[in-house]
């Protein structure tokens, strides 16, 4: 691969045209954009997209069959009585009771007593982590439905993916990600309504932030109290004291519970997985999916790649899923008055205390989970601060992070890279389009030196940036291509911004699906970034209708949505209050998308 940014621009280079690069071109351009509302009307939301329902999980099995999920549950139901006649009949056997006699379930050692009871910061860290949950599962739920299908490889291919919540991939060569995007009930998703991605991950990532906080300060309290010892299992004999416990669950003749001192051994396994090993792992396989970070740390993401993140990340969720339905129903049944005045009120009795402390917790609990889509529908903009105030500075953080080129080979190339976004329709591209882009021009103007106008041929004269790199959708589907074309230090060497430069907007020769120019608006500093350069080529071909021709933006620190199709405009600018929206992109204008997306 090369990287011909910093070679000097060839003399023979046709003259770039000042004077026909009139602002007045530009202020048309601006006032062709349109602003975006700041309530959500589920009737108008993203261009009137209509709800679509989406379909059981499915997992494929082999190459091409596909196992709907919802036969677990007869499944699981006879499993269910098996094991428990299992259970039954092994509990009749004197080498099981003996068994069972010597591994009672909970292990003696584990009972430092003078760490008995619950203090009350875990109650109230229990009831924080439950709340927030909520919006988290929530609002994961509808991330995944923007983009329905798991895949295991980086490639997101059709027919490929290892589960689906979606109809396969239909034969249109043109089907777009955001077609193939499901809706959602909107007291089950966050916000539920099809492709509303954007406040989801609002919620999603900004609660995220507190629920880590939250995880941090409970990991303290764990060690720095000592009450670590209920939860880390620290003897081998936890092991066999599991199975027995599984055993006499499953045959209906339960353990004595001692939670107030002790867990029982399989109580601990699945506390301990879940506090050590899932929580992390959401973090890990979270970060995992981020432009920026992938690009920056190869080593990690050939490993780790965005959809093994995913597919781990959808995992960690199940693992929850079914935590919280043995956990609750456990507490239910192993004496529940007793079990909510542990986690509620700190004591150890069989009084009513705990449980009316629980049916509080539950009102707010019920109250959060009920407002959650109204509030975000009515103040979709208040969402965006929010989210982008609690997540914002981890976004900057990464931002940093340039990475050289050099990542992929051909070899890598994805054998199918989906298409996004609005397709242009207007006379003015149909135009260019027919006459094979020869009266296409660039224009860069705005806040440099020198404002010019390039035609195709004044383009591909300037030094030739090649990349192999990957593509990061927000919606989560991605794919490795080769890109050809000008890098953007080249460009920024040609027009020399001045200081007051401070973002670059690529403005398109296609509208957004509300009508009104899609732009987006780049932090200046990532223009000298070694992969970000405006792309003519495709694996080796012009770039076609589909991915943007004539000219599209790759700057591989930021998510797919940034990466602006069919431009026709550059221009650089001290700050993009005044532009479109305000929000700094089209999709932050109509879609509360933020307006730096490194995760
Ligand atoms: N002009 C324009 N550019 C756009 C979009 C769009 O709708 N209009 N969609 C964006 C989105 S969401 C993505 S993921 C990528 C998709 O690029 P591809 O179709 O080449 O995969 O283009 C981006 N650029
Ligand atoms: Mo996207």
């Amino acid at each position: 691969m090369t990287d011909t940014a910093d070679k000097p621009i060839p003399a023979d280079l046709p003259a770039p045209a000042p004077s026909s690069v009139s602002p007045a071109v530009v202020a048309s351009y601006r006032s062709q954009l349109t602003r975006g509302e700041d309530v959500v009307d589920p009737h108008t939301w993203a261009g009137s997209v209509p709800a679509a329902t989406g379909i059981a999980p499915r997992v494929r099995i082999g190459r091409s069959r596909w196992f709907n999920l919802l036969w677990l549950l007869p499944i699981g139901f006879v499993v269910l009585i098996v094991a428990v006649a299992a259970a039954k009949g092994l509990r009749g056997m004197p080498s099981v009771q003996r068994f069972i006699e010597r591994y009672p379930g909970t292990i003696e050692s584990a009972r430092p007593v003078q760490h008995a009871g619950l203090p009350l910061w875990v109650g109230a860290q229990h009831f924080l982590n439950l709340f927030m949950m909520i919006f988290i599962i929530r609002s994961g739920v509808q991330i995944l439905s923007d983009h329905p299908r798991l895949y295991w490889t980086r490639h997101s291919t059709p027919g490929k993916a290892w589960f689906r919540i979606q109809k396969p991939v239909p034969a249109d060569p043109l089907w777009t990600a955001k077609q193939d995007s499901i809706s959602l009930p909107g007291q089950i998703g966050l916000p539920g309504l099809r492709h509303s991605i954007g406040l989801a991950r609002w919620w999603h990532l900004g609660v995220d932030t507190l629920w880590l906080l939250n995880g941090l300060a409970f990991y303290v309290l764990l060690f720095a109290t000592g009450q670590w010892r209920r939860l880390v299992p620290t003897n081998w004999e936890v092991f066999p004291n599991a199975v027995s416990v599984a055993i006499q669950y499953l045959s209906l003749n339960w353990p004595t519970e001692t939670g107030w001192v002790a867990y029982n051994s399989l109580q601990l396994i699945a506390y301990f997985v879940t506090v050590f090993v899932a929580a992390p792992l959401a973090l890990i396989t979270g970060l995992g999916m981020s432009p920026a970070l992938s690009t920056r740390f190869k080593r990690i993401s050939k490993v780790l790649s965005i959809q093994a993140a995913r597919s781990l990340h959808f995992l960690v969720l199940v693992w929850f899923l079914l935590f919280i339905v043995i956990h609750v129903t456990l507490v239910f049944t192993t004496g529940l008055l007793r079990n909510l005045n542990h986690i509620y009120a700190g004591r150890n009795d069989t009084g009513w205390l705990g449980f009316w402390l629980c049916a509080a917790s539950m009102v707010v609990v019920i109250v959060g989970w009920v407002a959650a889509t109204p509030l975000t529908l009515r103040h979709p903009r208040v969402v965006q601060r929010v989210g982008f105030a609690l997540i914002g500075p981890a976004q900057r953080l990464f931002e940093h992070l340039d990475a050289t080129p050099g990542e992929y080979t051909e070899r890598d190339i994805s054998p199918y890279f989906w298409h996004n976004g609005q397709y242009p329709d207007s006379a003015e591209y149909q135009a260019l389009f027919a006459g094979n882009f020869a009266d296409y021009r660039l224009r860069i103007n705005g806040l440099v030196d020198n404002p010019v106008e390039l035609d195709l041929v004044q383009l591909r004269a300037l030094p030739h940036h090649e990349q192999i790199t990957q593509h990061f959708c927000i919606q989560g589907w991605s794919g490795i291509a080769k890109w050809g074309g000008v890098s953007m230090a080249t460009i920024m060497d040609l027009v020399r911004p001045l200081p007051a430069a401070k973002w670059v907007v690529f403005y398109s020769l296609g509208d957004g699906p509300d009508k009104g120019i899609y732009y987006d608006a780049h932090p200046i500093e990532q223009m000298r970034y070694h992969l970000t350069m405006l792309a003519y080529d495709m694996n080796g071909a012009p770039l076609s209708f589909g991915h943007g021709a004539p000219l599209r933006l790759r700057n591989e620190t930021q998510l797919g949505f940034k990466q602006v199709k069919w431009i026709k405009c550059v221009e650089f600018v001290a700050d993009f209050a005044d532009i479109g929206g305000g929000y700094g992109g089209y999709n932050q204008d109509h879609e509360f998308f933020g307006y730096r997306q490194s995760i």
